[in-house]
C-alpha cells in the first residue's frame, strides 16, 4: 500500500508544477575526430568543449547569475585550459609561478589586458560581453586558454569522456550551439541545430565534431607584434639574467 500511496502522491506533486516550471535534462556526448592532439588520439580527451542552449521559441531567459571564477596561471599554463562563465562574471587570473604573467585578450571576443603582474599575486577581470574569449599570456606565446561567456544559464564544458548534463532545462525548443577551439567555425556550425526538449527530458545522438581544416596559428602579443624570439621571451622586470 506504500508504494501505492507514493506513486499516487508523487503524481500529484507533479500535476500541481505548472508546465513551465518542470525543467527537463538534457543529456549528450561529444567525440573529436580528425585530431591532431595526442590526447585526443590516445586517449579520447573529448575535454572542453562548450556546449549550450538557447531558447528559439520564447524571449531569452536571463543569463544565470554572475559568479566569480578562476583560471590559475602555473607551469606557464592555465588552469583550467577552457571554463564558460555567465555573462558579468568576474575570473580571477592567480600568478601560481615563480615569474610574471600577463593575460590577455585581443581577439573579437571580447579584448581584456591584465597588465603585466608578479608571482603570487592575482589580477581579475569582468567580463560584460557575450562571447568566445581567447585569452593569451604576453610573456608566454606557449600559453592559451578559452573564455566562454554566455547569456544562457544552460551550458556547459565537456569533461574527458565527453559526456554532458544540462539541467534544469524547460520543455521546449532550442538551438544547440558548440565551440571547440580546434574546430573551423564551418564543421561547427555544420554541428548546431534545433532541438525540442519534451517534459521528460531528452537524450541526444552522439556529437562528432571534426578538427578538419584546424591549422594551428601562431597569435601576436597585445602590441600586435610577433613575441620575442625564444630565450628572451621572458623580458620583464625580475626575469632571470
Ligand atoms: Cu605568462
Amino acid at each position: 500500500m506504500i508504494w501505492r500511496w507514493l506513486i499516487f502522491s508523487n503524481a500529484v506533486l507533479w500535476l500541481a508544477i505548472p508546465p513551465a516550471a518542470r525543467a527537463a535534462t538534457v543529456k549528450g556526448a561529444v567525440e573529436i575526430t580528425n585530431s591532431r592532439d595526442e590526447a585526443v588520439r590516445k586517449r579520447k580527451d573529448y575535454t572542453g568543449v562548450v556546449v549550450w542552449l538557447e531558447a528559439t521559441d520564447r524571449a531569452a531567459p536571463a543569463p544565470a547569475a554572475p559568479k566569480r571564477a578562476q583560471m590559475v596561471q602555473r607551469e606557464k599554463r592555465f588552469t583550467p585550459h577552457v571554463i564558460a562563465v555567465p555573462l558579468g562574471s568576474t575570473v580571477d587570473f592567480p600568478n601560481a609561478d615563480p615569474i610574471f604573467h600577463n593575460a590577455f585578450s585581443n581577439f573579437s571576443g571580447q579584448p581584456f589586458d591584465v597588465g603585466l603582474y608578479p608571482p603570487g599575486s592575482n589580477r581579475s577581470w569582468v567580463f560584460k560581453k557575450p562571447g568566445i574569449v581567447r585569452v593569451f599570456c604576453n610573456i608566454h606565446p606557449t600559453m592559451s586558454a578559452i573564455i566562454a561567456v554566455l547569456s544562457t544559464p544552460w551550458y556547459v564544458v565537456t569533461p574527458v569522456s565527453g559526456k554532458f548534463t544540462l539541467d534544469n532545462v524547460p520543455a521546449g525548443e532550442y538551438q544547440l550551439r558548440l565551440f571547440h577551439e580546434r574546430a573551423v567555425p564551418e564543421n561547427l556550425q555544420a554541428l548546431e541545430r534545433t532541438i525540442k526538449v519534451p517534459e521528460g527530458g531528452v537524450t541526444l545522438p552522439l556529437i562528432s565534431i571534426s578538427e578538419t581544416g584546424f591549422v594551428p596559428a601562431p597569435h601576436m602579443n597585445k602590441f600586435g607584434r610577433e613575441y620575442p624570439p625564444v630565450g628572451n621571451g621572458d623580458t620583464y622586470p625580475g626575469a632571470p639574467k
